[in-house]
């Protein structure tokens, strides 16, 4: 059932993939500081359908230029003088692709710089790991827009750093930056240098480990989250059914028991 994905069909999107089997997912509109217009959102949806069945052990998800992304195209939005069925469709298309990205089951890893803003915070919060570095800001402008979000900020920004910070953010054109904005959640880590570096490394640290245990912690825990306590236990449950019983995970515990694996200790 493997599927190949061609880096030569991409236009909006620059792919590099890695031996290590890392791929690296650029937004290459720099001149439109990467606003998300339809045909990026389409390739974004072809990409994150087809990564979990291509072999892509992770992705580094990351903006051309000095930002990160600007979120809506505003331009086209405006161009286009959208219906609200219209609009309503576009924003499903934004929710097919941030989905499978959380969804997917393959880390994703958003190196950040500059604005991550609007649709571009709504992108980035759809990733399992985000990283940003000093220039890094988060806003959503949409209040001042005269604009609501419709890329999952209701669900996702909701989630990292509450409904009433949310609230705040969107009402009061709001803008975190730097270490309160690790501390509030909407980021896990910051850097002095580039993003890119830290994410690369994140990435290729987290495709060492077993594709189905990648799998059940980027997609099981997300849908679990979705469920009430009694049905995520026995969800949980069939999923480490599985998992935890993979032929490929016996060679790591037999490293266990015969005492050459790692073992866990604190940061020295
Ligand atoms: C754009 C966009 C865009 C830039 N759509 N074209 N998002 C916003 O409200 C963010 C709007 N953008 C900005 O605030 C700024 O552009 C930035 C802070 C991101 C960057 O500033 P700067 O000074 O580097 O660039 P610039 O001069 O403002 O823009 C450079 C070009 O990018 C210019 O195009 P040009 O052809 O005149 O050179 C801009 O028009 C273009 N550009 N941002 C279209 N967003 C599913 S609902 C989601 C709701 C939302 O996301 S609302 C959008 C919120």
């Amino acid at each position: 059932m493997t599927v190949t994905i061609d880096p030569k069909d991409f236009t909006r999107l620059a792919l590099d993939p890695h031996e290590d089997g890392v791929w690296i997912v650029t937004l290459n509109r720099p001149d439109k500081r990467n606003a998300l217009d339809l045909a990026t959102v389409e390739e974004l949806v072809t990409f994150f359908s087809t990564a979990p069945r291509a072999g892509v052990k992770a992705v580094v998800l990351a903006g051309a230029g000095d930002h990160f992304c600007a979120g809506l195209d505003l331009i086209e939005h405006h161009d286009a003088d959208r219906s609200p069925a219209d609009f309503m469709h576009v924003c499903l298309r934004w929710h097919e692709a941030f989905n499978k990205m959380e969804y997917g089951g393959v880390p994703v890893i958003a190196a950040l710089q500059g604005a991550v803003v609007g649709g571009g915070l709504e992108l980035a919060s759809s990733a399992h790991v985000r990283v940003m570095d000093q220039t890094t800001y988060f806003a959503l402008p949409e209040g001042q827009r005269g604009l609501f979000t419709g890329g999952g900020a209701t669900i996702r920004v909701a989630d990292l750093i509450g409904k009433a910070r949310m609230i705040d953010m969107i009402l009061m054109g709001r803008v975190y930056q730097g270490q309160e904005a690790v501390d509030l959640g909407l980021a896990q880590y910051i850097v002095e240098g580039s993003s890119m570096d830290k994410a690369l490394e994140l990435a290729r640290r987290a495709a060492e480990n077993l594709p189905l245990t990648n799998f059940a912690i980027c997609s099981a825990i997300s849908h679990v989250q979705n469920m009430s306590a009694l049905d995520a236990a026995y969800a949980e449950s069939v999923v480490a059914g599985i998992v935890n019983t993979q032929p490929d995970a016996r060679a790591r515990l037999a490293a266990f028991a015969d005492k050459s694996a790692a073992r866990v200790r604190p940061n020295s």
